[in-house]
């Protein structure tokens, strides 16, 4: 009875020894090919088609009426385009068209 007790108590320890030793081992792998892993909330990618874009100007009021909304990341903002991630959660298409269509252009796609 004392000898099977201590055998348990001994595979018990063991058993956790191994399982802290695995996860701190296998920590370091598994966070090399996490390349983004804060933008993993942001699960939709969404690119709009927007006119009446025209310049710099029009880039930088475009990107700087996305980057104001919660849950969002603008990924690239050039003429008549933006491409952005963001979180459904938080924020929907609809808000974000509404936000260039604020800004007077307007998102065809
Ligand atoms: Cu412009």
């Amino acid at each position: 009875m004392d000898t099977t007790a201590w055998i348990v108590t001994l595979i018990g320890l063991a058993a956790m020894a191994w399982v802290v030793w695995y996860f701190w081992l296998s920590e370091p792998k598994g966070s090399l090919p996490a390349n983004q892993p804060e933008s993993s909330a942001m699960k939709t990618q969404e690119t709009f088609q927007i006119e009446g874009m025209s310049c710099q100007h029009c880039v930088h009021a475009v990107t700087n009426a996305l980057k104001k909304l919660p849950g969002i990341e603008v990924q690239s903002v050039e003429i008549g385009r933006a491409t952005v991630a963001y979180d459904p959660a938080q924020i929907s298409r609809d808000q974000l068209k509404a936000a260039i269509e604020a800004e007077g252009y307007t998102v065809t796609s």
